[in-house]
C-alpha cells in the first residue's frame, strides 16, 4: 500500500479564515482595479498571491525572536545568522539585507557598467530592474522547453550552453559581469536546474572568466528535485546536494522570505574578498550595517533557524508534495497547466485557459480576478503584466508564457486547503467562456504589475 504523508507539524496558533459575499468580493475587485496585488489580505480567503514572506514559522523560530540582540553594531544575532549561511550554503562572506532585491540592488551596482549583457535562465521581475537600472541588457538563455508550458523536461531551468556561448562570443566575455542563475526558475512554473547544468554553466563561464551568481531564493526546492530526478542523488541528504549545487557558483542573492522561511530578510553572498569589500562598504548606504542590513536582530535569529529547518529532508518532501497534491487534481480534470509541476506554485495556462482572449486583453490577469470573484482564491497574474514594456522601443514585452500562479506558503495550508483551491480552479474552467478580458487603466513606470490598476472589457469574452 502506498501510504499518504501527512504534514510534517501540527499546529498551535490558528489564524480564522473569512469568506466574504459574492457582492462584497465583487466590491473588493472593483476598488483594487481588478489587481490582486490591490487587494485587502482580509478580503482573501486562501490567499495564494506568493510564497514570499507568507511562511508559518516554528515554535523553534518563534522562541529565537526572543534571543534577537538589537545592538546597532556587532549584533550577536548577525553571527548566528552569518554561521548559518556559511555552514548551509557554503560561501565564505556573507552581506545581510531587508530582502532579496536589497541583495539584487548590491550585486548589480558592484559588477554592472553601462551596456553589459547579464544572462540569466529566464528573468525575474526585480532582478531584471536591477540589472537594467545599472544599464545591462537581460538575455534569456535559458532552453525553449522551459518557453512550452506543456513540455515534460524534468529540468526546464537548464541554462542552453550553446545560447550561452554565441552571447560570449558575440559580446566578448569583459561585457558579461556574470552570469544569472536562478535555481529554481519562477516564471518558468518554479522550474528546477540539473547538477549538470550548473556544473557546465559553472565550467563554462569560469574558461572565459566570467563568474556565476545565483538567484537563490528557492534553491532548497531545487535540490529536493535533484534528489528525485537526477541519477546519484536519491540517497543523499538536501542539505549535501544543496552544498554541492552552491560550489557552482561564485555567489548568490537570497530572498529569505522564501527557502529561509522567514517573513522578512535576505542576504547577498560570495567567496570573491574583494566583491565582499565593496560591498560592505555599499551595504551602509541603502541597507544599515553590515552587522544587520535592515534586519532586526530577531529576524536574523529566525532566519538562522529557518535556514536550518528548509533543510530537513521531511520539510522540504512534503512541501513538494503538497504543491504536486494540488497540481494533480487539476491535471486530473483536464485543467491546462505548467508541465511537470514546480517546487512552489502550480501555474494556469491562462492562454489555454481562456482561448478566446487575446494577448492584449491580459488573459493571466482576467484569470485571476475572476478566480479570486468566483471563490475568494487569490493567485497572481505572470504574463505580459509581470513582463513588462521592451526599455529601449517602450513596446510590451511579450512572453510566451502566460500564467496565473497559485503560490502555496510553507507549513500554512493543509491539504483540506488544497482540495478547495482545486474545486474553486475546477468550477471556473467549466464556465471558463464566461470570463471577459480587462484593459488596463493605469500603469505605473516601473514594476507595473504591482500598482497597476484595470477595467473589464465586456466585448472580449464570448
Ligand atoms: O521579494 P524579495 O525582494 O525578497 O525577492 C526578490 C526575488 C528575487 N528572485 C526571485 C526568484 C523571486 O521570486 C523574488 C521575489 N519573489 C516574489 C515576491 C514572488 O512573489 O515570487
Amino acid at each position: 500500500m502506498n501510504k499518504r504523508v501527512a504534514e510534517p507539524y501540527k499546529i498551535k496558533s490558528v489564524e480564522t479564515l473569512k469568506m466574504l459575499s459574492y457582492e462584497e468580493r465583487e466590491r473588493a475587485l472593483i476598488l483594487g482595479g481588478y489587481n490582486t496585488f490591490l487587494l485587502r489580505s482580509e478580503d482573501v480567503y486562501i490567499d495564494l498571491l506568493t510564497d514570499s514572506g507568507t511562511s508559518a514559522m516554528s515554535d523553534l523560530q518563534w522562541a529565537a525572536l526572543m534571543r534577537g540582540d538589537e545592538a546597532y553594531a556587532g549584533s550577536k544575532s548577525w553571527f548566528s545568522l552569518e554561521s548559518a549561511v556559511r555552514e548551509v550554503y557554503g560561501y565564505r562572506f556573507v552581506i545581510p539585507t531587508h530582502q532579496g532585491r536589497g541583495a539584487e540592488n548590491l550585486l548589480s551596482q558592484l559588477k554592472i557598467h553601462q551596456g553589459d549583457f547579464v544572462p540569466g535562465n529566464m528573468y525575474f521581475t526585480t532582478t531584471r530592474a536591477h540589472q537594467e537600472l545599472n544599464g545591462a541588457t537581460f538575455v534569456d538563455v535559458i532552453i525553449d522547453e522551459a518557453h512550452d508550458p506543456t513540455h515534460e523536461h524534468p529540468f526546464k531551468g537548464n541554462v542552453d550552453l550553446s545560447k550561452l556561448e554565441s552571447l560570449i562570443q558575440r559580446v566578448g566575455p569583459d561585457k558579461i559581469p556574470y552570469v544569472s542563475l536562478a535555481v529554481t526558475v519562477n516564471l518558468a512554473g518554479g522550474q528546477p536546474v540539473s547538477m549538470k547544468n550548473m556544473r557546465d554553466t559553472y565550467e563554462l563561464c569560469h574558461s572565459h572568466g566570467i563568474s556565476v551568481m545565483f538567484d537563490a531564493t528557492r534553491c532548497v526546492e531545487n535540490a529536493y528535485f535533484i534528489k528525485e530526478r537526477e541519477s546519484g542523488y536519491a540517497d543523499k541528504p538536501v542539505k549535501d546536494i544543496l552544498q554541492e549545487m552552491m560550489s557552482y557558483s561564485d555567489g548568490c542573492t537570497m530572498s529569505g522570505k522564501k527557502d529561509c522561511l522567514v517573513n522578512i530578510g535576505g542576504f547577498l553572498a560570495m567567496n570573491d574578498e574583494d566583491l565582499y569589500t565593496r560591498a560592505r562598504e555599499l551595504v551602509v548606504l541603502y541597507e544599515g550595517m553590515p552587522s544587520y542590513g535592515g534586519m532586526a536582530g530577531r529576524d536574523m535569529e529566525a532566519m538562522a533557524q529557518g535556514i536550518y529547518e528548509a533543510v530537513d529532508d521531511n520539510y522540504i518532501r512534503h512541501r513538494i508534495q503538497q504543491v504536486r497534491y494540488l497540481g494533480q487534481q487539476l491535471i486530473d480534470a483536464g485543467v491546462p497547466i505548467v508541465r511537470p509541476i514546480g517546487g512552489h506554485a502550480v501555474f494556469l495556462d491562462a492562454r489555454q485557459f481562456l482561448p478566446h482572449l487575446r494577448q492584449d486583453e491580459f488573459p493571466a490577469q482576467a484569470l485571476a480576478a475572476a478566480l479570486y470573484l468566483d471563490s475568494g482564491v487569490r493567485a497572481m497574474e505572470r504574463g505580459i503584466v509581470s513582463a513588462g514594456r521592451n526599455k529601449v522601443t517602450g513596446e510590451h514585452n511579450r512572453p510566451k508564457l502566460e500564467l496565473v500562479r497559485l503560490t502555496i506558503p510553507r507549513r500554512v495550508y493543509t491539504d483540506n486547503h488544497m482540495d478547495v483551491v482545486a474545486d474553486s480552479v475546477i468550477s471556473l474552467y467549466e464556465k471558463r467562456d464566461t470570463v471577459s478580458g480587462l484593459e488596463m487603466v493605469y500603469e505605473p513606470p516601473t514594476l507595473r504589475f504591482f500598482n497597476a490598476r484595470f477595467a473589464p472589457v465586456p466585448s472580449s469574452g464570448k
